[in-house]
């Protein structure tokens, strides 16, 4: 199997110092930047502390491990052909670090406090360690890969819902105006009225890292980047829940459009999003 230190360092205790400083940082910079930008539209902000973050985080983690690759959405051309192409740029790397500086910048810019650090590990395009920190609450999600996962040292573990209408799940409103929305608009349709109440709050890292705390049965995202999932994804695995595409193919670094649950509700959300998807999904 593959290691998980060179040396004395542990890959999974430089992802947390790293996660947790980046976070402290964050918030302490929460209402205090100069400036928003936008990269694609009024949709896609970015500020000078997304920025900052990645550059804390790369410097961290390169520090500690110079050989090894990184992939932060920051460094990358906005836009889903940019991250898709530095994803495959990156895809021979044997160690990949994949890294969201701060997963729900929206939120980060309103003062919405509902944002995120992801930082994941891929090992020869596998996900390895995954750790998600939300530095308003002081909560940190860590997995490794066959190890289980932790919130503080105690497992997490997905829901035991096991229909939608008794279950709690998210989704995403997409940046794309013109493709990916209107098609996760038909996909809400298709699901609000099943389940016991859907929530959009912003991060899909940290809905990612509530489905394997068992705070949500399922989380579904159309047109997400690798960073937005990949420590989510470990996560979710992790503590017993399932992670495939819209289509129900299992997760890969490549996956846009990514459901996740808690596995017994995997199949019936599957089915509304199929549905939504004969009308255009
Ligand atoms: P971000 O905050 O890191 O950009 C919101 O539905 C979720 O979608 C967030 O996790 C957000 O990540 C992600 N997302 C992916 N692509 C996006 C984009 N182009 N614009 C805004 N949010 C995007
Ligand atoms: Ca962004
Ligand atoms: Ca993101
Ligand atoms: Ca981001």
């Amino acid at each position: 199997t593959e290691p998980f230190v060179v040396g004395s360092k542990s890959f999974t205790a430089v992802a947390i110092n790293t996660a947790a400083k980046a976070g402290e940082w964050i918030k302490s910079k929460l209402g205090d930047f100069s400036r928003v930008d936008e990269k694609y539209s009024s949709h896609d902000l970015v500020t000078e502390v997304d920025k900052g973050s990645e550059k804390l985080i790369k410097n961290l983690i390169m520090t500690h491990f110079p050989s090894h690759s990184f992939l932060g959405e920051e460094g990358v051309e906005p836009g889903p052909a940019a991250s898709a192409k530095a994803l495959e740029a990156a895809s021979d790397a044997e160690y990949l670090w994949i890294v969201d500086p701060i997963d729900g910048t929206t939120n980060f810019v309103h003062g919405f406090p509902f944002f995120s650090v992801s930082i994941a590990l891929a090992f020869k395009g596998e996900v390895i360690v995954g750790v998600v920190y939300d530095p308003i609450r002081d909560e940190l999600f860590v997995a490794e890969k066959g190890k289980g996962a932790y919130m503080h040292g105690k497992k997490t573990a997905v829901s035991l819902d096991a229909t939608l209408a008794g279950s709690l799940v998210a989704t995403g409103f997409p940046a794309d105006r013109e493709g990916a929305l209107p098609i996760n608009l038909r996909g809400v349709q298709a699901v609000a009225p099943k389940v016991r109440n859907l929530r959009v709050a912003g991060s899909a890292a940290l809905h990612m890292a509530y489905v394997a705390a068992g705070r949500l049965s399922g989380f579904w995202e159309v047109g997400l980047s690798s960073w937005d999932m990949a420590a989510g994804a470990l996560l979710i695995i992790e503590s017993g829940g399932k992670v495939t595409d819209t289509q129900g193919k299992p997760y890969e670094l490549s996956v846009r459009n990514v459901l996740a649950t808690n596995g017994s509700i995997h199949e019936e959300l599957q089915q509304e999003l199929a549905k939504a998807e004969a009308t255009g999904f």
